[in-house]
């Protein structure tokens, strides 16, 4: 701000003035009342639970914003290498019990309250979740953010701030039935709106090529279409230090300039219609997990989004006054999968167009800035977008891309002369009609490091996504990083009270920090009183639970019943449809015993949550199926002591909060090499609960850590990841009745193709072992106890590490005290 620069006289004044007050309770009271009677304009008398938590949360809010000043300054000072993560969601869900644990102000907070007449936890439910993403994908990136704030690291999320977020889901006639998710109604607490943050983005028209200065041709692009994006800042606090860092999310609104043409002209109708279209833009989050559609709003969003934030990064960038050459020296951009990939290409092309770097002056520079994470091999998940949807929408574009196809496939032909097959398989453009951008080639082409979320799934991404790409670049460009979850929201704050006994055994709270040091609890996992203070805890969460269900689904499900969970996105390949075949079939063995067998039986809760996308037929139907057979299982009063079934409505992030500590056991038994990698499987087995799970992704490391017989694994056992492809398609040899030998026979030949059709049987038996152990209580808290202490690799801290370290090159920069 050149226009303004305070005397030292006033900048010693406003220092004085911006000093933190000491957060006594009294303090906390008078931040409260007035938040109460001057933000929200109530009294004494006006107040109910949901007023009280909004002047909660505008107090907070101002202790949040006083530390992400003070970091944002440092940080501006210091302009150290930042990462900037790209993403196109953040599952976020509530913000004040983790800002109130983060800056550890919580129990300061629940008393000063508490003389209020409110109570803290009542205070918490009242916030509506912001719940910008699909799934693991969204919520991975808000983890992310968690661990870069605790870490220290220089850091910014960007995306959008969609005014829907993914859709509420209620059960009607068993039946999924979707509800928008305005969040915002009564005004979001937990972001600072920038109306002076804001940049142009354009879309279509055309470019036109002239003749420039030095002989070569200069492309103008002429645009027929602009809207502005406008800053929303979401302050994220990490934990145990001041270090606040930001998620920037862009939304979108007509451009003035445009509107008051068609105004003017006495257009109105055309007028509006361009100002609803702007703000379309950033409407509605996408409600597909792990599936493409090619849709051009979506496309707009990308590049709207990216658009914004390369403007704001480079604004960033100029204040340091450095040569375009030192920029990747500042600024690292991960891209969380393809989504923002469009981000490259425009890059590059503000170097060549704006900045007038010559192509390989700007090339350099991109691919030392840019990395891209994977987060599926699916097909069907693979963003391919046309060629003529490209043009139309983003025409400068699509030629930059058809020319770093050019220079790649110029390059591949040097190294494999006259191999035409090999250039068609690896072409950037995939031919067809239309042609169509393969996105995951396109960043693979252009980026510096390009890795997998887990072992098996970064195998799998290296030996058969990108199998050639990884021998024409070399290995070097590859590489894993396991997920991870953060400690501090998955077990700090969902299960308060195995924190504190954590924490009391201890004897410090630093494992939060360090989530290794979970390990040392290993020496109690045999000792009889530690058992019964963890499984205590258990107990007293599944009876949470289990008001939440008789509360959301009208069942009264028995607390000492196993709670055996599956919940997550409804998905074929995560195969939900297997484990309730699986429910069914114990349902008929329970109705075909004596009344003496029955009695014997391990009573059993088996609990579904999850969202189906919109338009997925089958999803839909598994949903159906599963809310039926409840219908009928809890209804049979001679087994429903031994077996209850229970859909719960609008799966989300504060529901996930309640059923992860709960468990006994849950399901992550998607076929090998489908699931990357999952991340809920680290936050269930973090609180105590085992797991059921097929050899796939993350579950496999998790397997490594606790050892074999602290999780139940079934089918497909092989590291190699071209044997378990193999395996799995031919043959696991399990027995069968004898009788349906020549059914299963065929099966087997492929007949009826999908030979993964054994693995049911293989579940069932799995679930009779856990059966048998969970019998054994010491044995099973033993087991509980030893997989929970095992899970330090998987906090989302030692993710970040990990890509802090070997892929953007950032290094910690605490703020001074
Ligand atoms: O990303 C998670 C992984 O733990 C899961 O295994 C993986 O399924 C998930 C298109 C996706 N992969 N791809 C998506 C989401 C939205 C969309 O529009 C794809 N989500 C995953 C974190 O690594």
């Amino acid at each position: 701000y050149p226009g303004w620069k305070p005397s030292p006289e006033i900048a010693a004044r406003w220092k004085k003035l911006t000093a933190p007050k000491e957060l006594t309770e009294e303090h906390i009271q008078e931040e409260f009342v007035n938040h109460a009677t001057k933000t929200l304009a109530r009294s004494a008398f006006n107040m109910d639970d949901f007023a009280a938590y909004q002047a909660s949360a505008y107090s907070v809010r101002d202790q949040l914003i006083d530390q992400w000043n003070s970091t944002q300054m440092y940080h501006t000072t210091v302009s150290p290498k930042r990462v900037y993560y790209l993403s196109l969601e953040f599952l976020i869900g509530r913000s004040m019990d983790n800002a109130l644990l983060n800056l550890g102000i919580k129990d300061r907070y629940a008393n000063a309250i508490d003389k209020l007449g409110f109570n803290m936890e009542d205070l918490v439910e009242q916030e509506t979740d912001a719940a910008l993403g699909n799934g693991g994908l969204g919520r991975l990136a808000a983890c992310f953010m968690d661990s870069l704030a605790t870490l220290d690291y220089p850091a910014w999320g960007y995306g959008i701030r969609y005014n829907y977020g993914i859709f509420e889901q209620s059960i009607v006639d068993g039946y999924q039935t979707e509800h928008p998710d305005y969040w915002l109604t009564f005004g979001n607490p937990w972001e600072i709106q920038r109306l002076d943050i804001t940049y142009p983005v354009a879309f279509g028209g055309t470019v036109i090529r002239s003749k420039g200065a030095s002989g070569g041709f200069v492309y103008t692009w002429e645009p027929t279409e602009r809207v502005v994006a406008v800053a929303h800042d979401f302050p994220i606090p990490g934990f145990g230090t001041k270090s606040t860092i930001n998620i920037r999310l862009w939304s979108s609104k007509p451009s003035n300039e445009f509107d008051f043409a068609s105004f003017n002209a006495g257009e109105y109708e055309k007028s509006v219609k361009e100002q609803t279209d702007a703000e379309n833009i950033t409407s509605c989050l996408y409600p597909n997990d792990n599936h493409y559609i090619g849709k051009k709003l979506r496309l707009k969003q990308q590049y709207f989004f990216v658009c914004a934030t390369l403007q704001d990064i480079i604004r960033r960038f100029k204040k340091t006054g450095e040569p375009w050459s030192e920029f990747p020296k500042h600024v690292a951009i991960q891209l969380n999968d393809t989504h923002p990939t469009i981000g490259i290409v425009e890059l590059q092309r503000i170097l060549i167009d704006e900045e007038g770097l010559d192509w390989d002056g700007a090339w350099k520079i991109v691919t030392k800035v840019y990395s891209y994470t994977n987060h599926t091999v699916l097909p069907e998940a693979l963003e391919k977008w046309t060629v003529p949807l490209l043009k139309e929408l983003l025409p400068r574009h699509m030629m930059i891309i058809f020319d770093i196809n050019l220079f790649f496939l110029q390059s591949v032909e040097r190294r494999y002369p006259g191999d035409r097959e090999k250039l068609r398989r690896m072409s950037i453009i995939e031919e067809g009609v239309p042609q169509s951008v393969r996105m995951a080639y396109l960043a693979v082409v252009c980026c510096h490091t390009v890795n997998g979320v887990a072992e098996l799934h970064s195998d799998l991404v290296q030996k058969q996504l990108f199998s050639e790409f990884v021998e024409y670049f070399g290995a070097g460009r590859f590489t894993n990083v396991t997920n991870g979850v953060t400690p501090r929201r998955w077990l700090h704050q969902a299960n308060p009270r195995l924190s504190a006994l954590i924490t009391k055994t201890l004897k410090s709270q630093h494992w939060l920090k360090d989530l290794s040091e979970l390990a040392k609890l290993k020496q109690f996992a045999s000792d009889p009183e530690f058992q019964r203070k963890w499984m205590e805890i258990k107990a007293s969460n599944k009876k949470r639970l289990a008001e939440h269900i008789a509360a959301h689904c009208n069942v009264y499900v028995n607390p000492d019943a196993i709670f055996d969970v599956q919940c997550k996105r409804i998905h074929e390949y995560k195969r939900q449809f297997m484990n309730i075949l699986q429910v069914i079939h114990r349902y008929e063995e329970l109705q075909k015993m004596t009344d003496e067998v029955l009695a014997k039986q391990v009573p059993r809760v088996v609990i579904f949550a999850g969202k189906s996308a919109p338009g997925y037929y089958i999803a839909k139907m598994v949903i159906k199926l599963i809310n039926n057979a409840a219908n009928v299982i809890n209804y049979n009063l001679r087994t429903s002591k031994y077996l209850q079934l229970v859909f719960i409505p609008n799966y989300n992030v504060s529901l996930a909060e309640i059923i992860i500590p709960a468990s006994d056991i849950s399901q992550h038994i998607s076929t090998a090499g489908t699931e990357a990698s999952g991340t809920s499987n680290m936050k269930f087995v973090l609180n105590g609960g085992l797991i059921v799970g097929t050899v796939d992704g993350a579950n496999i490391e998790i397997g490594e850590e606790t050892g074999p017989e602290n999780i139940f694994l079934f089918g497909v056992l092989t590291p190699e990841v071209e044997d378990i492809r193999h395996k799995q398609t031919y043959g696991t040899g399990i027995k069968v009745d004898p009788k349906l030998d020549s059914v299963v026979e065929s099966i087997r030949d492929g007949t009826y193709g999908q030979p993964a059709i054994f693995e049911p049987l293989l579940h069932i038996d799995t679930m009779r072992k856990v059966d048998a152990c969970f019998q054994n209580k010491a044995e099973w808290a033993k087991k509980s106890i030893l997989a929970a202490a095992s899970m330090g690799k998987f906090s989302s801290d030692r993710s970040i590490n990990d890509y802090a370290k070997n892929i953007w090159h950032i290094s910690p920069l605490p703020p001074p005290e």
